[in-house]
Parts: C-alpha cells; sequence; structure tokens
C-alpha cells in the first residue's frame, strides 16, 4: 500500500519502526497487512519507566506556564498534519474520514484546553482556627503516569491524559491497543517534533512501549508508576483496578458503557433520530459512548422504530476513505462475530432483528463490514444488559417516565445516557439526583460526541475515572495541605493544652 508509506513519512515515522516487527497490524478497512511494528519487552518497559522516572524529577521543577509552551507546540504540530494523522486513523481504525479528523481535532481541542490550564493550577487557600495561622492546599505532579489506550479513540484518549498530565509536571508512558500501534507512533513522532522545537525538556519525557500483556502488567505492577490511566472493557478494567490497588497506586478507569437514549412523548422526532443515528452507527458503534438503548414511550415507539429503520436503510456503509460513507468497517472478525452472537441471543430472548448481517463481502473479503442492526425487544433482557462493542440498538418501551429511568439505570454500567423531550419536568428530574445515574446525562442530544471541556468518564462498571476537561486534571496531581504559622506562640489546634500549666 503505497498510500500508507507517504502517509508514514508525512508523519515522521521510520520505515524500520513498522517493517520486520513481531506484531503485524492489519487495515480494517480490506484486512491488509500494512505493517510488522517492533514489540517491546517487560524489560524494556521496566526500563522506560526508570528512564521516565528520571524524566520527572527534572520536569517537575519546570514551571508549569512553560510546561504549558511544550503543549502548544504539539498542538500546532497536530493542527499542520490533522489531515494525515486522521487518515491514518481512518486505515488503521476504520473511522471515516469525518471522524478522523475529529479525533485529530479533539487532541487540538485538549491541547488548548491544556496551555490554559498550565496557568491555573490553582489551590485554595484555607481559615485557620489558630491565630498567626494560615492553612492552604498545594497541588504537585503524581510523578509518572502510565497511560493505556484502545482501539476505537487510538490517539485522542493519549491525548486526554497526556496534554494534562504533562502540564502537571508528570511523565508519561503509553501503550497504545495492539490494534493500532501505527497512530501512536505518528503521534510520538509528531510530539518529538515538538520537543525538538521546545529545545530543554528532559529525554524521556514522554515514550510509547508497544506489545500485549507484559508490557501492560509492567505498569500495572511497577510501584513507581504513580498513576495508570486505562481505557478498554470492564474486563480489562477488573484486573487493572485490583492490581493497582494492591500496590496503593491510583487508577483513572474509562471501561463500558451501555448508553441509552429515552425518547418522550413530547420529542422532537427530527432531532431524536439524528442524535440517535449519530449515536448508534457512527463509528460502526463502536465508541464507548455509542447509543446501545432506546427507552421511548409507548405512544411514540412506532414511529421512531419506523423512522429509524428508514434512516438505518438509507445510510451509506463503505470504505471510510470515501465521501459519502457513513459505515465503516468492524476492526475485525473477533467483533463481527460478537455481534453475530449478541444478535442470535436477543432472537432468542424474544428480539426481532433488522439488519446485522455481513455486508461488501465480495468487495472486501477479508474485511468485516456489517449492516447495522436494530433489534426490538419486548424488555430489558440480559443480551440487553451486556455491552457489545458493535452497532446494534436495541428498542424498548415505557408507560411513566419513572420507570423509563429506572430501566435507563438497571444496567451494570454507567457511562452516557440522554433524553429527547421538551417537558422541562421530565428534563430537570432525568439530571437530577434521582434521574440518570451515568457520568453523562445529556438533553436533546445523544450520547456520543461529547466536548472535552466537560469531564467526561463514567459510573458503575465504567469504572469511575474522570478526565478531559473541568477539574479532571486534579487525578494527575497529589494535593498538599499546608499550615504555616506566622505568630511567636503555639497554639494547639482543637484547643488542647498540652504540658502547660
Ligand atoms: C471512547 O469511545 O473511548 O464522547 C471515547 C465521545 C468522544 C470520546 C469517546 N468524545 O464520543
Amino acid at each position: 500500500m503505497d498510500s500508507v508509506k507517504q502517509l508514514f513519512s508525512a508523519l515522521g515515522i521510520a520505515q524500520e519502526s513498522v517493517t520486520g516487527g513481531s506484531l503485524p497490524v492489519h487495515s480494517p478497512i480490506d484486512g491488509a497487512r500494512i505493517a510488522d511494528v517492533r514489540e517491546h519487552t517487560a524489560q524494556e518497559t521496566n526500563q522506560a519507566i526508570e528512564q521516565a522516572v528520571a524524566a520527572q524529577k527534572a520536569w517537575r521543577s519546570v514551571p508549569a506556564p512553560r510546561r504549558g509552551e511544550l503543549i502548544r507546540l504539539l498542538g500546532e504540530e497536530l493542527r499542520e498534519h490533522k489531515a494525515a494523522l486522521g487518515r491514518l486513523v481512518s486505515v488503521e481504525a476504520g473511522k471515516i474520514t469525518a471522524e478522523g479528523e475529529g479525533e485529530v481535532q479533539e487532541m487540538i481541542d485538549i491541547c488548548d484546553f491544556a496551555v490554559g490550564l498550565s496557568r491555573q493550577l490553582y489551590g485554595l487557600t484555607i481559615a485557620s482556627e489558630r491565630p498567626g495561622h494560615r492553612m492552604m492546599e498545594t497541588w504537585h505532579p503524581v510523578g509518572v503516569v502510565g497511560v493505556i489506550t484502545a482501539f476505537n479513540f487510538p490517539v485522542a484518549v493519549w491525548s486526554w491524559n497526556t496534554a494534562l498530565a504533562l502540564v502537571c509536571g508528570n511523565a508519561v508512558i503509553w501503550k497504545p491497543s495492539e490494534k493500532t500501534p501505527l497512530t501512536a507512533l505518528a503521534t510520538q513522532a509528531l510530539f518529538e517534533r515538538a520537543l525538538k522545537r521546545f529545545g530543554d525538556a528532559p529525554a524521556h519525557l514522554a515514550q510509547v512501549v508497544i506489545g500485549g500483556r507484559e508490557v501492560g502488567e509492567a505498569l500495572v505492577d511497577s510501584p513507581r508508576v504513580a498513576l495508570v490511566s486505562a481505557t478498554g472493557s470492564t474486563r480489562m478494567g477488573r484486573e487493572v483496578g485490583p492490581r493497582v490497588a494492591a500496590r496503593f497506586g491510583r487508577s483513572l478507569l474509562e471501561l463500558g458503557g451501555n448508553n441509552a437514549i429515552i425518547v418522550s412523548q413530547s420529542a422532537d422526532l427530527d432531532l431524536a433520530v439524528r442524535g440517535i443515528l449519530f449515536g448508534a452507527i457512527g463509528t460502526c458503534g463502536q465508541r464507548c459512548t455509542s447509543t446501545r438503548r432506546i427507552i421511548a414511550h409507548r405512544d411514540v415507539v412506532q414511529e421512531l422504530t419506523a423512522r429509524l429503520k428508514k434512516a438505518y436503510a438509507s445510510a451509506t456503509i463503505g470504505s471510510p476513505l470515501e465521501a459519502g460513507t457513513l459505515v465503516g468497517p468492524l476492526i475485525d472478525q473477533a467483533a463481527f462475530d460478537a455481534m453475530q452472537k449478541a444478535l442470535a441471543q436477543a432472537a432468542e430472548q424474544g428480539g426481532t432483528v433488522t439488519g446485522g448481517e455481513r455486508a461488501l463481502q465480495e468487495r472486501f473479503p477479508n474485511a468485516f463490514y456489517v449492516r447495522p442492526a436494530i433489534v426490538e425487544m419486548p424488555g430489558q433482557t440480559d443480551v440487553v444488559r451486556h455491552e457489545t462493542f458493535a452497532p446494534i440498538l436495541y428498542i424498548m418501551s415505557y408507560d411513566t417516565f419513572d420507570a423509563a429511568i429506572e430501566m435507563q439505570n438497571d444496567v451494570p454500567q454507567g457511562l452516557s445516557s440522554a433524553v429527547f423531550t421538551t417537558d422541562l419536568r421530565e428534563a430537570e428530574q432525568f439530571m437530577s439526583a434521582s434521574g440518570s445515574d451515568c457520568g453523562i446525562a445529556n438533553v436533546n442530544i445523544g450520547t456520543s460526541g461529547a466536548e472535552i471541556g466537560g469531564a467526561f468518564g463514567g459510573e458503575k462498571e465504567t469504572g469511575g475515572g474522570r478526565e478531559s476537561g473541568s477539574d479532571a486534571w486534579k487525578a494527575y496531581m497529589r494535593r498538599a495541605t499546608n499550615t504555616v504559622n506566622y505568630s511567636r506562640e503555639l497554639p494547639l489546634a482543637q484547643g488542647i493544652r498540652f504540658g502547660e500549666d
């Protein structure tokens, strides 16, 4: 594939690093093998950790606004290479061009955010109960941050973590998904350009380690990695969380979602159909925020389902690189098999399935394109409560808004949720303490496509972590409480008198 080679060179990936290695990389577009990437061993990962520890010791003393300058330069590199990196995201992860470029835009946005943040790492001052005393909070970097990312957002999730972690004064080691090492290498090459222009940053400030389980385990188990930020399946999080906790490390987990949209009888159905379509079939249903469940009022469920079926029928499935395509391929055969298994289970559990078959098999015999599926379910059965990372949309109905909220919350995951309603009471109830139990609760927009300005993450089996905007930066810092005595006395707190008269 000549065009892939051109992308490598446009993005500064050395040919040697993507040929002759032990990790084959296949494009989900046509199944072609596009690279053989060199993998790191556990020993090399441990060495990277030592190097990161040394780098962080120097970086923590660089003033935060100066650290922000590095991220400003990274943002510039990303702006300049947006089209090429976006295209590589399409080639390696199968996203349509608009979404590939959108992902790079998300990186640019978080860089801008982090540059501003580099001048806003504020702590509080607190009134002391003692005369002549002052209390305050100081925020310091945690140290080395390990970032483990998934194939579906192969570069943006790194940037949410790294832009914040670096301005906060940490060093970063990144383990990308084994399915998407090329976009990681490209991102690293762009980061190194920014480093060169920056001038005097310590070596090994942000590194990439490529490999499977043993590389991940080295990061998870090392007491020198202060924070492990991991995005992926709930199964992965169940291993990572307890292992990091066992050594009293910190983890930030972004795991599975099973995101629902409630469509009320007062909803603007035009908006609802558009919001659901993007959420359910965008990225071929492979976002952690993808819309997987519709809970529609009994009076509108039929019309909504008919309109969705019509919209699904006219959504073009095809190569993500071609203009007009809305639905690209699944990442691989395992994803296809999981989708088929879930559809069979849904049918057994009383569902009526429309779509879901393999598509474009003649044109792309080694890739896995599917017709997105709509499944009308009699209720929220087991399969509906399970996250299948594929474009399957379960539709269920409700009679009362309370019951709809209960159904929305009655799954193990808690990432994103939305309601389409024009009823103010329903909207407010949905966002209240007795409403959606998710980390994201939207009104009249879908479940996916969050902006970087808000804190991103979710509850329950989603893992509880928050990254990206708002005050998510605090996860990358440790808090020190300082009490300063500027008096000539030594009064004790709580009025304690100790050894005096
Ligand atoms: C993910 O799927 O892991 O809200 C992240 C969204 C994107 C991020 C998704 N901004 O859909």
